[in-house]
């Protein structure tokens, strides 16, 4: 009943929240293993209220481990996913190294939990990119009623989806720049503070960035559907939590606002926050940060194209676009399949 969990990349971002929603959501752990790299190994974290040590990931012995919830980037991944499983570890990857494997489940829980199944191929479920696995919770009904044909998106992107560091810069740039000095520019190319930067992740071929190109890959296997196509632009914005999106669909039969709303109304994972009159509309600030759903707001037939709908999208990039869907991924997982 109970797993032994690790998480890989515990004294970051995303890690520090797995840790908080574990105990929150009072996850069957038996034992909890926290590893990172040397420099944080022997720091201690609190875990439902016990002090835990910090572990060096090249002296870890992941043969304890039932599930390993890996976020410590690509390249960690790549080195240690494999020993993981090697080990005989099940691991849930919060990275884009596994994800476009085509023997590999990409999940999120409200869309294709079934996947989760898919394990078995090569202990490996892969966890989606924030900014696609919001854009599918709210569209998941929409898909499901009436089918889509073709997305376009905007994202106004949150600085904790790079990072605690680059918390840390936009705090830091706001002060000096609000005190007369000028900012320093590390994690980002460009001053973060006050300004927007259309550049998340590797610039591709096609002119596209690598964050843009998840949106279309992700979209594509996690509906399972290669007809939908997408055309998006995602945008780096001075917020510290939750990813924002304006996302237009094109549908492939009609759909009126009310019935849209009604169906996120009752869509799991979602909350419709939608009364103009009462400026009722979701922020990250005032609805989605240290928050679960996803929020949907400003739902509307679109003005410039027939059967189009566009809709606003907002949730905890750190919470639903990460740490919570990797523990619901591990949920489903020890209940259902181990
Ligand atoms: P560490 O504290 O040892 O640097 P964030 O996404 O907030 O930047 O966090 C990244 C997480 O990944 C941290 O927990 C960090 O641990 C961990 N990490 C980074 N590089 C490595 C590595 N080479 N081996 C293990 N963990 C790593
Ligand atoms: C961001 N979406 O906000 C990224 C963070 O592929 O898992 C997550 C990167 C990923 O910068």
């Amino acid at each position: 009943e109970k797993a032994n969990v690790a998480i890989v990349g515990a004294t970051g971002a995303v890690g520090g929240t797995i840790r908080e929603i574990l105990e929150e959501r009072k996850f069957p752990v038996d034992n909890l293993y926290l590893v990172a790299s040397e420099r944080s190994a022997g720091e201690r974290l609190m875990f439902n209220g016990k002090s835990t040590m910090v572990q060096n990931i090249d002296e870890f012995d992941f043969s304890q481990v039932d599930v390993a919830l890996f976020s410590a980037g690509g390249s960690v991944s790549r080195e240690y996913v494999p020993r993981a499983v090697e080990a005989g570890c099940i691991v849930i990857d919060n990275t884009s190294e596994y994800r476009y494997d085509d023997d590999i489940p990409l999940v999120v829980t409200e869309v294709n939990p079934e996947r989760i199944a898919d394990y078995t191929n090569r202990g490996i479920i892969a966890n989606p990119n924030c900014s696609t696995m919001q854009m599918l919770v709210a569209l998941k009904p929409i898909q499901d009623a009436v089918g889509i044909e073709h997305i376009n998106v905007c994202t106004y992107q949150a600085v904790s989806g790079s990072g605690q560091k680059a918390v840390e810069e936009l705090a830091k740039q706001t002060a000096e720049l609000l005190n007369g000095r000028e900012a320093t520019a590390k994690v980002y190319d460009k001053q973060i503070a006050f300004n927007v930067l259309p550049n998340i992740d590797d610039m591709q071929d096609n002119g596209y960035t690598k964050e843009e190109m998840k949106m279309v890959w992700e979209t594509n296997k996690i509906f399972e559907d290669d007809s939908i196509s997408v055309s998006p632009t995602a945008v780096r914005v001075p917020v510290f939590y939750g990813h924002s999106e304006a996302v237009h669909v094109k549908l492939r039969a009609p759909l009126a606002a009310v019935q849209a709303k009604e169906l996120l109304s009752n869509a799991e994972g979602v909350t419709v926050v939608d009364d103009m009159i009462q400026l009722d509309y979701a922020t990250p600030v005032t609805h989605a940060s240290g928050k679960n759903d996803v929020f949907v707001s400003r739902i509307r037939e679109d003005v410039g194209m027939e059967n189009g709908l566009a809709l606003w999208i907002v949730s905890d990039n750190v919470r639903k676009g990460a740490a919570l869907n990797s523990v619901q991924i591990a949920e489903i997982l020890v209940k259902s399949y181990l």
